[in-house]
């Protein structure tokens, strides 16, 4: 059935969609409006564009007497955070973060949760209204999971956008080592802002010893490995559109730091938190978006800017891979006839930091570091070093792409747009 009130809901977003299409400033008063073209790849088999993962999955489900029915297995999970690293963490099916739920405004769902970790666990579903006995907080809405048991979890899903699961069982514990995931339940009626590509982004943070293979969940402040979707740069997939293409990035955060997350060549604008959409007239650009703990934000942008562009975090600390942090200061330190001495004492000791650290990433060729161990600064592109780590990845914006799937390269610049240097 469908009411006069959805008629009229489906017309104004039919007609804002008529209204996106105009370029130029009317375009960009819609854009800020969140009124644009609704998307050109959704709505088709399923009512939704379904949400892409980078480096991750979706949950699948099977219908049972009109009930959409998951199932989660909470479990340890060994996750490459790139070549040449990988962390002994928990997760869900084999993954860190946990296969992305992806469900419809007004579906019955019911999530089967299995616990087969050495410890009891439950699971909360952060920001979605649920009765308060599927709340998932152990002790509190319900017993705890113990290890080999199978719960149900079943709501109706009565508000729409970007949410998270993880444990409220142990958490210091269990989120520290990667439990946790993306809950991304599309709205019922078409959107207002449909997008072309939708992508979605848990931010995290760890520590992983130098030399070790297990999250350490006593840390509170000095965390050395920071992820997206739990990977580090060089390790993180790109997100890959087409020039023109609506964006939208779903960013969540169960980390213990904030995280500002910073897009290169172009504005967004944030369009949603975990509270739910925020309306077009109350949106504000913004080129960095800082991702509380405990929260999700929406960025939605138009890739207007071919090119490849960086998409970080913007804690220069946090585009570092194993950084120590307890170092002396040798910035500007005479280091002169130093090397030679402790090399006596100390074979293959370096004397490094006396004009900054850029240097680390040449070495990485010859320096071998602890076993499980990525270099502090790392990755090469087209001119060279990149000098990066952790959160770290490239927005690839393409005129022509054969497909979304396949990594398109390095961007051709067209000549004469790249900075040169004065002879
Ligand atoms: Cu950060």
């Amino acid at each position: 059935m469908i009411s006069r009130r959805d008629m009229l809901i489906s017309t104004a977003a039919a007609l804002a969609g008529g209204a996106a299409l105009l370029t130029g400033e009317r375009g960009e008063a819609a854009e800020r409006r969140g009124e644009l073209k609704p998307g050109k790849k959704g709505n088709r088999a399923r009512p939704y564009l379904p949400v892409v993962t980078p480096n991750g999955g979706t949950l699948p489900w099977a219908m049972k007497n009109g009930v959409k029915e998951f199932h989660l297995i909470a479990e340890p999970v060994e996750r490459e955070f790139a070549p040449g690293m990988t962390v002994k963490c928990w997760g869900y099916n084999g993954l860190t973060p946990g296969p992305t739920i992806e469900a419809v405004e007004g579906d019955r769902v019911r999530i089967l949760v299995t616990n087969r970790l050495p410890e009891h666990t439950t699971i909360h579903w952060h920001g979605i209204f649920v009765p308060n006995g599927m709340d998932g907080v152990g002790g509190l809405n319900q017993p705890h999971i113990k290890p080999g048991e199978t719960y149900a979890y079943e709501f109706t899903l009565r508000q729409h956008g970007t949410f998270m699961y993880h444990p409220h069982a142990d958490e210091m514990v269990q989120i520290a080592v990667g439990m946790m995931g993306l809950f991304i339940v599309h709205p019922r009626q078409p959107e207002e802002s449909a997008v072309d590509r939708d992508f979605a982004i848990m931010l995290h943070e760890w520590a992983v010893h130098p030399g070790t293979y297990r999250p350490d969940p006593a840390v509170m402040l000095d965390f050395n490995m920071f992820t997206f979707n739990s990977r580090v740069f060089p390790g993180i997939a790109p997100l890959v559109v087409k020039t023109g293409d609506r964006v939208r990035i779903r960013l969540g955060n169960l980390s213990m730091d904030e995280h500002p997350i910073h897009i290169h060549g172009h504005r967004f604008w944030i369009a949603a938190t975990d509270g739910g959409r925020i309306p077009g007239s109350a949106r504000w650009p913004e080129t960095t978006v800082l991702v509380p703990v405990g929260a999700t934000r929406d960025i939605e942008f138009i890739a207007d800017n071919p090119g490849d562009w960086a998409f970080h975090c913007h804690k220069s600390h946090h585009v570092m891979n194993a950084m120590g942090h307890n170092v002396p200061n040798l910035l500007g330190a005479s280091q002169k006839g130093l090397e030679e001495r402790i090399r006596a004492l100390l074979p293959g000791y370096m004397a490094m930091g006396e004009t900054g650290m850029a240097e680390h990433s040449e070495h990485i060729a010859h320096m071998e570091g602890p076993a499980n161990t990525l270099p502090m600064m790392t990755g090469t592109g087209p001119f060279g070093n990149m000098e990066m780590g952790g959160m770290f990845t490239v927005v690839k914006v393409r005129d022509d792409l054969k497909s979304y799937d396949e990594d398109p390269g390095w961007y051709r610049h067209p000549e004469g747009t790249v900075a040169w240097k004065v002879k």
